[in-house]
């Protein structure tokens, strides 16, 4: 008989808060790779940070917030190999950076340009998916792809607290487990699903006890603590590596940012307590905590963030140096045997276009 070990619920941390609380540390992690971790973040945030006044300046689309979510995803990327593949969603759209996917085409996706598209196999970094959960499916696939082939890769996906209300969320879990496919769920519980809060969104106590009904194990991090984060993912890699299918990690963190650009989330958020998390966000405390160490200064902190400005602003003189897309584009691809319509529609667009 099969038996699931009920979630691990306490918050894991490894990070302390430089006075009651100890710093912890994760084996295995040298200066280098502590560095490692911190130069990602750092990236991320610039990434982030430099996309909202590049969207005020009209030169990218609506684009979704990351702010305070780095810990999440720089703690989940450096915990796989480059073998494996990672499936984002929106809130993940530059998490390709990583894995060397150039900030020009992150930046093109988001202009709506068709530079905006990689091939996936080229990096193991899957489309952005915007439709919730979609992507989770897709995940389970890959990864037990990789298993029937007898290969080591795992495959990681993120989603949101929003996601795990989705049939595709459900499917793909499901799927996953019962095929043990090594497939890791990241599960980035930032509270909010646009205006709707977690409160609305499920009766669960929590969402890692979900993992329980898949027959699989679930684990609880400080999504805000970054080494937590590489910690629980490294072990729920482990587990697919051996063969023992997938794991659920429930990331606990808090949206301190609009949902995207195109939201005003005064409306509906408690900002006393937005305050209160952009003052404990998650890069200064891990640049607190490699400071306790000694591992960072204030010389190699400005050479790290002039190194990801200078990247950023290379990408998008990049992105905007494309020639723009023929809007032959917009009719293409869409079926394979098109209405005599379109021509008569795709004319009427040249000519109002006047191109
Ligand atoms: C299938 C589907 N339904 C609805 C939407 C509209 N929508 C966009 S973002 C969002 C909220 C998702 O919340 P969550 O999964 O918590 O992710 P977060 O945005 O917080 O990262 C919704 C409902 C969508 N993109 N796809
Ligand atoms: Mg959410």
């Amino acid at each position: 008989m099969a038996s699931t070990v009920p979630a691990e619920r306490d918050l894991r941390r490894v990070i302390g808060d430089g006075d009651a609380i100890p710093d912890g540390e994760v084996d295995g992690l040298g200066e280098q790779e502590l560095l490692a971790l911190y130069r990602s973040m750092v990236l991320l945030r610039t990434y982030d940070e430099r996309s909202v006044v590049y969207h005020r300046q009209g030169r990218i689309g609506t684009y979704a917030i990351f702010w305070g979510h780095e810990a999440v995803q720089a703690g989940a990327f450096h915990a796989l190999d480059d073998e494996d593949w990672i499936f984002p969603s929106y809130r993940e759209s530059a998490i390709g950076l990583l894995r060397g996917l150039p900030a020009a085409t992150i930046l093109s996706w988001w202009r709506g340009h068709p530079s905006g598209w990689w091939s996936p196999a080229d990096y193991n970094v899957a489309s952005i998916c915007v439709p919730i959960a979609t992507q989770v499916p897709h995940a389970a696939g890959l990864a037990w792809g990789k298993r029937l082939r007898g290969e080591s890769a795992c495959a990681l996906t993120f989603f949101g607290d929003g996601a795990t209300s989705e049939g595709a969320f459900h499917e793909g879990a499901n799927f996953a487990a019962v095929m043990r496919a090594p497939l890791v769920l990241l599960c980035n519980n930032n509270q909010w699903a646009i205006s709707t809060p977690l409160s609305a969104q499920t009766k669960a106590e929590a969402l890692v006890d979900k993992a329980a009904g898949y027959g699989i194990p679930g684990t609880r991090v400080d999504g805000g603590d970054v080494l937590a984060v590489y910690e629980a993912t490294r072990e729920a890699v482990a587990r697919g590596r051996a063969g023992e299918g997938p794991s659920f990690i429930e990331a606990v963190t808090y949206r301190s940012a609009p949902h995207a650009t195109a939201d005003d989330p005064k409306a509906y958020i408690d900002l006393e307590r937005v305050e209160q998390e952009r003052a404990n966000e998650c890069l200064g405390r891990y640049e607190g905590y490699l400071r306790r160490l000694g591992v960072l200064g204030d010389e190699l902190e400005q050479e790290i963030k002039t190194e990801a400005a200078d990247l950023m602003r290379a990408g998008i003189a990049a992105a905007e140096a494309e020639p723009p897309a023929d809007v032959g584009l917009v009719f293409e691809h869409a079926l394979a045997d098109p209405p005599a319509s379109f021509e008569h529609d795709l004319a009427e667009l040249r000519r109002i276009l006047g191109g």
